[in-house]
């Protein structure tokens, strides 16, 4: 039997990602395997709540600090009832975002040491880091332009150019750095060609866990 496994999906607005989230799900259904799909922030009732007011305007002035401790607020909430039970259960997790978000757009994006944010990644998950990575690399404008045309900017989405620039550069540095946890994805291709690269990439992880 396979070890389950903590899948998480990266990238910036419009990348892709819950386009490739479904399609994880299925590819891990076909082989067997039993999983959780679960997104952040959220995945829990209090992570929702906390989602709500993170990506809502209702307090659009709110600290980069207020902001990086509920974004580990919610995933305390949420590694405590989902996704260590889940793991524990024998179920794989895939989760939209996790802490490379944070370090991405709290620490790239708004320029809050990655220091600290070591310090709570470590505090709040103690050794639990994702065992696979999909980052699904776009340009900036290309995910804004997809982006904008599925709804209306939530918070994050209102930023200017700029922030995005320095949040996809930070997520291609991270994915530099661990490269054995990380998988690129060009997300600028047609999506069969991005379906078919996430495919490759998930079975090869499958086998090799197998
Ligand atoms: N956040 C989150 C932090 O700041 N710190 C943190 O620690 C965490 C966890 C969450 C926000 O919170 C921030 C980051 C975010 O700003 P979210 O809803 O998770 O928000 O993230 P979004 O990026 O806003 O989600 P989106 O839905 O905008 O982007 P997706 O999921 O990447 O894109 P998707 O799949 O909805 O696709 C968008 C459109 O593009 C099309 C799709 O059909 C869809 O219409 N599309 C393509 N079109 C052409 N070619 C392709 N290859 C395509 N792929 C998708």
């Amino acid at each position: 039997m396979t070890r389950a496994a903590f899948i998480t999906v990266e990238g910036i607005e419009g990348a892709g990602k819950s386009t490739c989230l479904e399609l994880i799900a299925q590819r891990l259904a076909a082989r067997g395997i039993a999983l959780q799909l679960t997104r952040e922030p959220g995945g829990t009732p209090l992570g929702e709540q906390l989602r709500a007011l993170l990506l809502g305007h209702k307090h659009d002035g709110m600290s980069d600090d207020a902001e990086l401790l509920m974004m580990f607020a919610a995933r305390a909430e949420h590694l405590q009832h989902v996704i260590e039970p889940a793991l524990d259960a024998g179920r794989w997790v895939v989760c939209d975002r996790f802490t490379d978000a944070t370090y991405a757009y709290q620490g790239y994006g708004r320029g809050i040491d990655l220091a600290r944010i070591a310090t709570l990644e470590t505090w709040v998950q103690g050794d639990r880091r994702p065992d696979l990575t999909l980052l699904l690399d776009v340009p900036v404008d290309v995910g804004l332009e997809r982006a904008g045309r599925r709804s209306a900017p939530d918070r994050f989405e209102r930023e200017a150019q700029p922030f995005f620039e320095r949040v996809r550069a930070g997520y291609l540095e991270l994915a530099r750095a661990a490269p054995q946890r990380y998988r690129t994805i060009d997300a600028a291709q047609p999506l069969d060609q991005v379906s078919a690269a996430i495919v490759a990439a998930v079975d090869a992880f499958v086998d090799a866990r197998s």
